[in-house]
């Protein structure tokens, strides 16, 4: 039996690692261009002011004081800039995204090309058409564009003006980001992701969260104190929901062929051990994700909502209507991120994040050189606890392995780990579809051309086919060249998965 026909293979990027050209043809700052470089054991930081010149510095995870801005610092690195400047070659880069017969790109928009301020009444024309001439080029290879509205792109305005997400106003903003690119691609995008990972969204940098009442929150792992509020982060979840949801109404009407997926970071979570604190603990901990898939695929808060909220000393406010929109609207598809698993210790329950960024070790799996476990059979567990609980098709739109790459003396890079860790979750990606049936659309592994890793902002955890001449410092000539997975890859999609 094997892959499907018409199985969607392709590659995935995000506007915020990959894009660059971050103050041209009118494009406005998001927070991610605030981000400095970093490593994984010293973690990017973003800067700081209030209005009388103080400056301060706060993790990836965390919120701003109340009352200060965002600030970009002079003689800091940062990434987001050029990143690996697709703005300037993505006429070469889909080039080669079509040799390697991808039928499928996965993109997301910068919001702030489109509406530098973010509350602008009128979209940047020069960002739509960036964007034209990139679908137009996809299409012209054949390649269904997947397009992601918000993947970690927190319009700078949106966050210093209004407090970000906490903010209702928010939602009528992204809405009018959302109409005016459905209507503008409406005849070339079928299949569009409304929020990248809404669970492992938090603090200024993704929500552009300011706090003075700060307290732990559950996805903080990579910032320094002060740590993100967990109510903050829910209300402003909720509200992305809700937006999410009336963006899934507003497409319906523009195209009612529009394919609109739920998007989490569902790498796996296993108890440590058979005690039964273990096994439960997993369980309540998967359900911090699984909450926000719950309300935007079933289309309402869990009944162990309450128990999370409780948890928080957390009320959600919503307003009337609310219930309804998230009832009404659900998304049609969840696609997810699933790069490794992750083990929930009794002992030090506050170390996992529902993304599976860190955790305890597992003896049993090896791991890349950044502390992932590379878990190819937990992908199929995944596939099959996410199918059996929602019913509604997958779309697995991130995973791959973050490596460092040894360019050869005759320009050549042999990723046999890459490849290995790719052939071994594709094999377990055909056996959910082959024996336990799970419905698949497709798979677009992550980084499918070098970008800057969202987690540490190096160059160096590269996940690509294709190679980036770029160090960690923003040093190289950015020219392209084809990594053995290249031709790899080109190979599993021409045979549909057949020869691995
Ligand atoms: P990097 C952490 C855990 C799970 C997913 O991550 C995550 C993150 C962010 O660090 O994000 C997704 O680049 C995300 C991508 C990101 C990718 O995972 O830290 O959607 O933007 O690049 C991989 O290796």
């Amino acid at each position: 039996m094997g892959f499907p026909q018409g199985f969607l293979w392709g590659g995935a990027t995000a506007a915020n690692q990959y894009e660059g050209g971050y103050n041209e043809g009118g494009r406005g700052l998001a927070v991610s261009d605030l981000m400095t470089d970093g490593t994984k054991d010293s973690p990017r930081k973003i800067f700081y002011q209030f209005p009388d010149g103080r400056e301060g510095v706060i993790g990836q995870g965390a919120c701003i004081p109340i009352g200060a801005k965002g600030i970009l610092k002079e003689g800091y690195y940062y990434p987001s800039h050029n990143a690996t400047d697709f703005y300037h070659h993505y006429k070469e880069d889909i080039a080669l995204f079509a040799e390697m017969g991808f039928k499928v790109y996965r993109l997301s928009i910068s919001w702030t090309r489109i509406f530098p301020n973010g509350d602008d009444e009128i979209a940047n024309e020069k960002g739509l058409e960036f964007y034209d001439n990139v679908i137009d080029e996809l299409l012209k290879y054949g390649i269904e564009p997947l397009v992601t509205l918000l993947h970690f792109d927190m319009p700078l305005n949106l966050a210093d003006k209004y407090g970000g997400w906490t903010n209702r106003k928010l939602i009528d903003f992204y809405l009018r980001f959302a109409e005016t690119i459905f209507v503008r691609w409406k005849n070339k995008v079928k299949y569009w992701v409304t929020i990248n990972e809404v669970n492992v969204l938090g603090g200024y940098w993704t929500l552009g969260l300011a706090s003075n009442n700060i307290k732990e929150g559950t996805h903080s792992n990579q910032g320094e104190t002060p740590l993100a509020d967990a109510g903050d982060k829910l209300q402003s979840i909720h509200h992305l929901m809700v937006a999410s949801a009336l963006a899934n109404k507003l497409a319906r009407t523009i195209n009612p062929d529009f394919k609109m997926g739920a998007m989490l970071a569902l790498s796996g979570i296993y108890p440590a051990t058979c005690h039964p604190d273990d096994v439960f603990g997993a369980y309540e901990f998967r359900r911090k994700a699984l909450i926000f898939s719950d309300v935007i695929l079933r289309g309402y808060y869990p009944n162990y909502a309450q128990a999370i909220f409780d948890e928080y000393n957390f009320e959600l406010k919503t307003e009337f209507g609310d219930e309804e929109i998230l009832r009404q609207y659900t998304s049609d598809f969840l696609a997810f991120s699933y790069y490794r698993t992750t083990v929930f210790d009794r002992f030090s329950p506050n170390t996992t994040t529902t993304g599976g960024q860190q955790g305890s070790p597992n003896p049993y799996l090896k791991a890349t050189p950044w502390g992932w476990p590379i878990d190819a059979k937990g992908l199929r567990f995944v596939l099959n606890e996410l199918y059996d609980r929602y019913q509604k098709p997958l779309f697995i739109v991130e995973n791959g392995m973050g490596n460092i790459d040894k360019v050869e003396e005759d320009g050549s890079i042999n990723d046999d780990e890459r490849i290995d860790y790719l052939k071994n979750h594709i094999k377990e990606i055909k056996n959910a579809i082959e024996i336990d049936h799970v419905d698949l659309i497709g798979y677009t592994p992550w980084g499918c051309i070098d970008i800057v890793s969202a987690g540490t902002g190096e160059m160096k955890k590269r996940y690509g086919f294709i190679h980036v001449d770029l160090d960690d410092k923003g040093n190289g000539s950015f020219k392209r060249s084809k990594k053995k997975s290249f031709y790899w890859y080109k190979n599993v999609i021409a045979t549909n998965g057949e020869q691995l």
